[in-house]
Formats: structure tokens, C-alpha cells, sequence
């Protein structure tokens, strides 16, 4: 067949045009409209197919023909537009005239969560360790003997081995009683220099109380370097430069002789009470001071345990409680708050 006659075309694109733009009367429906675009412009609807088929006019023709058809595409488009705007905008305003709307009653407050006032002290503690150098390292809550116990030089009949204080699991496991079973894991698996800190739940056979819980959270941290790098010094440098970036630059610190199974010597870390300044009061017993974590030059045989020769390796260790740390910095005094999950409580942080 010979290529068909302008004129056939654009006599169709006037026939199109009228047909569609007649259907596409004030009055229609949405269906309707959508049933014209569909006929029309579709995938294969009229004006599609046609535009499709001016492939076949002479080529100097196609230009004038094309730009009707564009022409009539877009009237046709610009027409179902303002048809859908318009009903849109009727149906709206009908269901506001239908149900009568009080524009000045107060708005619906929306509850704002945040986290719970142990994570966020989680989180500033291990910011502070953090920003010293130390990579925050997460490790298992259910270990085996050794992780944590033997290997920290806990001596076989020590009472923290006891059914009593421990949850045991079937199969020789148990629920760590602290988080020093990740830093000899961490240790085991990697080599000097290190400095990690460990986060995370620990369990114990209390029952809850103003002091105790059986679950609670511990961060304990660890560096080590060759032997003559890291002494008692680093360990109180360290210590007090996080005590003071928790507690505030100018808190006193001061450190107590003391004694764990897993470092020798063994020091606990004090600040001067927060609540007296010192004077004394009922928080720090009268002492002005209050003990806020342990730590130690971390035993020999705890070295040899992770396969470190101990006159090669040394390094400090700590471990603090974080829901003791929580009490202090928050002031409250009863931790079971921070379990019972009222929101009157946990609003206040
Ligand atoms: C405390 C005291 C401490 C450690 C934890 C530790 C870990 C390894 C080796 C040596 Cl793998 N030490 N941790 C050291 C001294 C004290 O915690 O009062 N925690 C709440």
C-alpha cells in the first residue's frame, strides 16, 4: 500500500480530538475520564497508534503532521488534568461540608520516645573511651568456664564459682558473671597493642533490689603493649582523664589499693562526692568520696591464660558498673527504677 494521504491523518486527528474532547464534558466521572485516557492515549490507543503510523508519510509531510499530533496530545492531557484537579476538589470540599471540621480544637500531641536513660549512660561512657583510642568491641553473653572464670585466675573453689551466684546452663555453660570473659576472648584472638573497652548485660543470682539485679551492665576495658610501655601511671592517667570527662574537669580523684583475682596490684578509683563536695553525706557514707570502678595491672596468669608471655606484655584493666554509674550521675537512688520501666520514671531523662 502506498504511504496513506496527510490529509486521512490529520482529518483522524481532528476526528480524535473532537470525539475525546466532547466525552471529556463537565460533568464526568473519574471512571470515565480514566476509561478516555485509556482509549486515547494508552499504550495502544488511538492517538498512539496513529502517531505510531505517520512513520509511514513522506518524510517532508511528517513535521506539520507531527506537530498537530503533539498538539492534540497535549490538549487532550491538559483536559484530563484540570477534569481530575476539578473533581478532586469537589469531592474534598463535599466530605468537609459533610463532617463539620473544628480547625481550632488543639492538634493530636504526638509521645516522643527516647532511650533509656542506661543506654544513653552506655553510650556517653563508651564515647569517652572511645574518643581515647579504644575500639568498642561486643562479645557473648553465654560463655564456658574458662572464659569466665579460669582464665582470670578465679582459683577452682572460689566462691563466685558457686551454684549459688552463678546461672548455670546445660552443657558445662553458664551466663557470664561480667564482661572480662569478651576481654580475654578479644585477647585470645588478637595480638599487642590493644586497647578495647566491652559492653554488656552480665547476670548474677541476686534478687532485685535498691542495689542488686540479676541482670545488670558492665564496661570493662583493657590495654596492652610490650612490656615497659604501659605501666600504673598510664592506668591513672587514663582512668582519671575519663572520670573527669564523665564527671566533670574539675572532680577530684583518688585511687585505693584493692584486690581482684585477675590484677596485681589492684586499685579502685574514687571521686569526691558529687552530692556533698566532700562535706560529707548520706550518698557517700560520710566519706566524701564515692567508688565509682576497679582496676589493675592485669595478673600474669591471666596473660599466660590468652597465650601472652607475661615478660614480653603488660597492661592495665578496669571494669565499672554501668546502673551504679547511672545512680550516681542521675541521682537516684533505688536501681529497680531503672527495670520497672515506668514512664513517669524514664520521662525525666
Ligand atoms: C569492678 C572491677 C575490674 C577488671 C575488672 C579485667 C579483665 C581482664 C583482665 C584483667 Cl581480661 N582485668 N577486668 C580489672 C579490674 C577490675 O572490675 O568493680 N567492676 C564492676
Amino acid at each position: 500500500m502506498a504511504a496513506f494521504a496527510k490529509s486521512d491523518v490529520r482529518q483522524s486527528l481532528e476526528a480524535i480530538r473532537a470525539q475525546a474532547l466532547a466525552e471529556l464534558a463537565e460533568s464526568s466521572g473519574l471512571d470515565q475520564i480514566e476509561s478516555v485516557r485509556v482509549r486515547v492515549l494508552g499504550r495502544s490507543g488511538e492517538l498512539t497508534e496513529l502517531i505510531r503510523s505517520m512513520r509511514e508519510l513522506p518524510e517532508h509531510e511528517r513535521p506539520a503532521v507531527g506537530q498537530l499530533a503533539n498538539q492534540v496530545k497535549r490538549e487532550i492531557e491538559a483536559r484530563i488534568e484540570s477534569l481530575q484537579h476539578e473533581l478532586r476538589l469537589r469531592k474534598l470540599n463535599e466530605s468537609l461540608a459533610q463532617t463539620p471540621l473544628d480547625v481550632t480544637l488543639p492538634g493530636v500531641r504526638f509521645f516522643h520516645g527516647h532511650t533509656h536513660p542506661l543506654t544513653q549512660v552506655t553510650e556517653r561512657l563508651l564515647d569517652i573511651w572511645a574518643a581515647m583510642g579504644f575500639e568498642v568491641v561486643a562479645t557473648p553473653d553465654i560463655e564456658d568456664d574458662f572464659h569466665n572464670f579460669g582464665a582470670l585466675n578465679f582459683a577452682p573453689d572460689h566462691p563466685a564459682r558457686d551454684m549459688q551466684d552463678t546461672f548455670f546452663l546445660d552443657g558445662g555453660l553458664l551466663l557470664r558473671t561480667h564482661t572480662s570473659n569478651g576481654q580475654i576472648r578479644v585477647m585470645e584472638q588478637r595480638r599487642p597493642p590493644l586497647a578495647v573497652v566491652c559492653p554488656g548485660a552480665c547476670y548474677r543470682r541476686d534478687e532485685l533490689s535498691v542495689r542488686y539485679s540479676p541482670m545488670f551492665s558492665q564496661i570493662e576495658g583493657f590495654a596492652v603493649d610490650d612490656f615497659g610501655k604501659i605501666t600504673m601511671a598510664h592506668l591513672k592517667g587514663a582512668l582519671t582523664e575519663f572520670l573527669r570527662a564523665f564527671f566533670g574537669p574539675e572532680s577530684e580523684v583518688r585511687f585505693r589499693a584493692s584486690f581482684f583475682p585477675f590484677t596485681e596490684p589492684s586499685a579502685e578509683a574514687d571521686v569526691r562526692c558529687i552530692f556533698c563536695a566532700g562535706a560529707g553525706c548520706r550518698v557517700c557514707k560520710q566519706s566524701g568520696w564515692i567508688e565509682i570502678l576497679g582496676s589493675g595491672m592485669i595478673h600474669p596468669n591471666v596473660l599466660r591464660a590468652v597465650g601472652y608471655d607475661p615478660e614480653r606484655y603488660a597492661g592495665f584493666a578496669f571494669g565499672m558498673g554501668v546502673e551504679r554509674l547511672a545512680l550516681i550521675k542521675l541521682g537516684v537512688d533505688d536501681m529497680r527504677l531503672f527495670f520497672e520501666n515506668d514512664l513517669r520514671f524514664l520521662g525525666q531523662f
